[in-house]
């Protein structure tokens, strides 16, 4: 028998050698689907192993944020301007060997970035403790994919990641199984699908290893999305792209660049010469998707300085629990001043929706 990695190496070579059309896409989503699942069996018992010395990082503050980048791109640097603390920097590659968590408070909010090695090809199968930052990536709320002007290739960033099981900027598919004891597997669809089919989807999760099950499949999706669907292990993250160095090219060449990666949301800056770090700032705020509210006691004046920060569609009642575990089970009505409310001072209950920077009391029986 076959170790999994040979297995893992023998379907992954043969993926490599087969070319997708209609005759072979059957044969290649049952090759994907055993190999996700054996990639997903090795994964488990790589985690049940000794551990190898990660990088143990406490989380801190209101999110974390992870600098992830290859060697060089400025990471540290950038982690020094933004934060409190330092992180050795130097002209030559992997400056940065271990985690180093800094706190960047803004608007309001104390936000964890952590600054790690430089990621290089091949960090998810191991490369340069490849393993150790992607594990610590996983923690984090939001992903900086950090380039530089002359180091340009999110890709490789992207697919080593993808391959650690991350998934940025997308959501998992609509999709709904429920496990039965006998019948087999049935697959039902409630919108058009331009790559999958019935007999398809049931190959594919008879690969993985489901027997018995029912499959309702929402939308149009594609072969790797519906593995990462049964794989039920996918993490999906937000990220953007942090281009760094721009101090060293002009306009055009910038323009070019973002324009080769039209749909990341981009955010040009210059480390060491001060540049684009505000915007940063607000964007990572805003990515994170976090709003300020002023809270203001009954009859005296708002506190505009140490803002509550909560997530973006919070309503009075997370307002509330975000105060006092009793404000919620207490409360008689609020008052809401800026772009929520209908006209100032407007009275409203827990499930009405604030907005950033909105000032609200809350009226609390006593
Ligand atoms: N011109 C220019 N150089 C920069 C900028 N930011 C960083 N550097 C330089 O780039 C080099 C690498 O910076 P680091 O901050 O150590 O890079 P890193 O991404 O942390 O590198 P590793 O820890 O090795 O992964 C240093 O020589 C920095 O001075 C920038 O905005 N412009
Ligand atoms: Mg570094």
């Amino acid at each position: 028998m076959a170790t999994i990695d040979e297995q893992i190496k023998e379907i992954e070579e043969e993926l490599a050698k087969t070319s997708y059309n209609k005759k072979t896409q059957h044969h290649i989503g049952k090759l994907k689907a055993k190999l996700a699942r054996l990639k997903d069996e090795l994964e488990r018992r790589r985690s049940k192993g000794p551990k190898g010395g990660g990088y143990a990082v406490r989380k801190s503050g209101h999110a974390t944020v992870a600098l992830v980048g290859f060697p060089s791109v400025g990471k540290s640097t950038l982690l020094n301007k933004i934060t409190n603390a330092f992180s050795e920097v130097a002209a030559y590659k992997f400056t940065t060997l271990t985690v180093v968590p800094g706190l960047m408070e803004h608007r309001g909010a104390k936000i964890q970035v952590l600054d790690l090695p430089g990621l290089i090809k091949d960090a998810s199968k191991g490369k340069g403790r490849g393993r150790e930052v992607l594990s610590v990536v996983r923690s984090a709320d939001l992903i900086l994919l950090m380039i530089d002007v002359f180091e340009t290739n999110v890709n490789v960033l992207v697919e080593e990641l993808r391959t650690a099981n991350l998934r940025l900027n997308q959501r998992p598919s609509d999709i709904v199984i429920s496990r039965k004891n006998r019948g087999g597997i049935t697959v039902n669809f409630t919108s058009n699908q331009s790559i999958l089919d019935e007999d398809l989807v049931r190959e594919m999760m008879n690969e993985y290893g489901y027997i018995n099950a029912d499959i309702v499949i929402r939308e149009d999706i594609d072969e790797d999305e519906l593995i990462d669907y049964i794989s039920g292990n996918r993490l999906y993250l937000p990220a953007m792209v942090v281009i760094n160095k721009i101090d060293l090219v002009n306009q055009q060449y910038l323009r070019q660049l973002e324009r080769r990666l039209a749909g990341w949301k981009i955010v040009p800056i210059s480390a060491e010469k001060d540049l684009g770090l505000d915007e940063l700032r607000d964007d990572v705020f805003d990515a994170l998707r976090f709003i300020r509210v002023y809270m203001k006691p009954q009859g005296k004046e708002a506190d505009l300085v140490e803002p509550l920060v909560i997530k973006q569609g919070s309503d009075i009642g997370i307002v509330c629990e975000s105060i006092h575990r009793d404000f919620r089970k207490n409360f008689r009505y609020a008052q809401v001043w800026g772009k929520s409310a209908r006209f100032p001072g407007q009275i409203v209950g827990l499930e009405h929706v604030v907005a950033d920077q909105d000032i609200v009391s809350v009226i609390v029986k006593r």
